[in-house]
């Protein structure tokens, strides 16, 4: 197949010579550019806020924020100001550094002060989505032992304290008639406190931010974060988001994905951005007129929306002025090579793949301005980093051969630890030297890499990463249900969709209403993202000796394809 390439974007850009800048990198020099390069203090909150309010950019806008109901601004200023605040108020109850502390809200201005004033303190935030239900909150909460939760009335609900011993206080964001012990009103103790603070200066290597993600077996994993992330965070959101000074720049994702967190709050501020957070859900009409709104010139998203951009059609986009873009960047998913064509003819921009996971903390792989696009093509390796396809022995393979995308070990922004589980750590590490990103892929000869498929089982749905073993667990938690086996059946728009196969238990029978009931039970105990499209009812699943579901032969049957070695398989 032929590839047509795109011709580099014209124009200044921060990374001029990519092949030349690969050469003589070296991660040491971009430490020069932190104030604790001097200092010797080391803090993320600092180096994103405060450290910007000792230049002419404190006046300069850091948050643009808009939903239905509310539209504001805060600049740099403003934003040091309220998160000291939150750290007193953190302080004030008596949260110390290393306590984790979750955020569980929506995307409002009040969730990016809660983030920067844990930080400041010296606390490692948890962020949790939005959509999450009370399993899922709990599981998180119980794993890390979180001693406070940032939440509305409205998500309190679904934070089961009662099951959460070491859960200590619940910061209330929003208007509550009366407080329960342990309480605090986010709005009342943000009144009280002083917007000056002394900031908790930390090591490099302690923890800065736990997300939680999903593994194809077992419960979620909490991939811990350092402070000395922010080299890497800030050095790519330089050169793959491009940013300079008069960009305003719009990450559409929530900080519940890791996306969210490094592109959406470390890696622009960090880099003096101005930022744009829109509330609300999803709309091709919501989401031009927010480009439009603020002339963005810098945006960041996902497949899963471009392709239902893409859907929505051409025609919308003739109804909003577009002109503002200067850069488009995708992430989460592979990027297929129609939609980079649309891109190109509906924008007149090309959207720059990029690559990297939860566990390698900021991007690796990356198309950039300076460069020609192979359209399906994730990019190149950012300088400092080398990344290669190794068989499962560790041998690096030529171009053009399929395996296991694999990053030499020890990045700036590479996770810290997995909470409580060593073990699953050290798998990702298990051929030396190497980590192991459970993707495959091939390089080209011309040094692009490409995207082949996870090698777990894991579900990318809608930008989601979804574990089918989370959602094997919450289907046969329902009485009906006897064994469940969940797989990723591709779609077009969704990339994939969550397809259940299940069986039933005795005594019950098929029904559109059974199966509507059990779509429900997921949604209403994981998360509506978490709940199957399809469920398929069979008599037996097939499963290993050892009783495991074998997905991959669901998966097969599924697309009609060979099942492949069956010697495990229980009669
Ligand atoms: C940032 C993020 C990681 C997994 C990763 C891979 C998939 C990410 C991709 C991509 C194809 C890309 N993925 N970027 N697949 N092309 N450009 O997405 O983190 O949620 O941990 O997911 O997403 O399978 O292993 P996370």
């Amino acid at each position: 197949m032929k590839t047509i390439t795109l011709p580099v974007t014209p124009g200044k850009h921060n990374l001029v010579n990519y092949e030349e800048t690969y050469s003589n990198f070296d991660w040491k020099d971009v430490e020069k550019e932190f104030s604790w390069y001097e200092t010797g203090q080391v803090n993320m909150a600092y180096e994103a806020i405060d450290r910007h309010c000792e230049t002419a950019r404190k006046n300069k806008v850091a948050l643009y924020y808009s939903d239905a109901n509310r539209d504001e601004k805060y600049t740099f200023l403003e934003m040091k100001k309220l998160s000291n605040k939150f750290g007193n108020v953190l302080r004030e109850i008596g949260i110390k550094k290393g306590d984790r502390v979750f955020v569980f809200m929506p995307r409002t201005p009040e969730l990016y002060v809660s983030v920067l004033g844990t930080i400041k303190i010296g606390a490692i935030v948890g962020p949790l989505f939005e959509a999450f239900m009370e399993g899922a909150v709990r599981d998180r909460l119980q794993d890390s032992g979180a001693v406070s939760i940032i939440t509305t009335p409205e998500l309190l609900k679904r934070v089961p304290v009662t099951e959460l011993p070491e859960l200590k206080h619940v910061i209330l964001v929003g208007n509550v008639e009366e407080l329960q012990t342990g309480q605090v009103s986010y709005r009342d103790a943000m009144a009280k406190a002083s917007d000056k603070l002394e900031i908790e200066w930390v090591d490099r290597q302690d923890g800065l931010i736990l997300h939680y993600t999903s593994g194809s077996t077992g419960k979620p994993k909490g991939v811990l974060h350092v402070h000395n992330a922010m080299i890497q965070h800030y050095q790519t959101a330089k050169w793959i988001l491009d940013l300079q000074e008069e960009d305003i720049y719009w990450c559409t994702a929530d900080p519940g994905w890791v996306t969210g967190t490094s592109y959406g709050i470390f890696g622009p501020w960090l880099n003096g951005a101005s930022n744009v957070i829109r509330g609300g859900r999803f709309s091709p009409q919501d989401w031009y007129s927010t480009i439009e709104k603020y002339s963005v010139t810098v945006w960041y998203s996902a497949p899963t929306a471009f392709r239902m951009l893409m859907g929505a059609g051409d025609e919308i986009v003739k109804q909003y002025d577009l002109s503002s873009l200067r850069h488009v960047l995708s992430v989460g998913e592979p990027l297929n090579p129609e939609v980079v064509h649309w891109g190109m003819k509906v924008y007149n921009k090309r959207i720059h793949d990029n690559w990297w996971m939860t566990e390698t903390g900021a991007q690796l792989i990356s198309n950039y301005p300076t460069m020609e696009i192979k359209p399906g093509s994730m990019g190149k390796p950012f300088p400092g980093i080398t990344a290669a396809i190794i068989d499962n022995d560790g041998n690096v393979l030529p171009p053009n051969r399929m395996g296991n995308l694999a990053i030499k070990a020890g990045w700036p922004s590479m996770m810290n630890r997995i909470w409580n589980n060593p073990i699953k750590y050290q798998e990702y590490f298990a051929i030396e030297g190497w980590y192991i990103s459970g993707d495959s892929a091939y390089v080209d000869e011309d040094g692009y890499f490409w995207f082949q498929g996870r090698i777990d089982d894991v579900i990318m749905t809608a930008g989601e990463r979804v574990g089918p073993f989370e959602v094997e667990s919450k289907l046969v938690e329902h009485p009906a249900v006897a064994e469940a086996g969940v797989i990723g059946k591709p779609d077009p728009v969704r990339g994939e969709i969550i397809k259940a196969f299940i069986a039933l238990r005795a005594g019950y029978t098929v029904s559109e209403e059974l199966l509507e009931e059990i779509r429900n039970f997921v949604k209403t105990g994981l998360a509506a993202h978490a709940a199957p499209r399809e469920i398929e009812v069979k008599d037996k699943l097939p499963k290993t000796r050892s009783g495991k579901i074998m997905r991959r032969v669901l998966k097969a049957w599924e697309l009609g394809l060979p099942t492949g070695d069956l010697s495990t398989m229980e009669d």
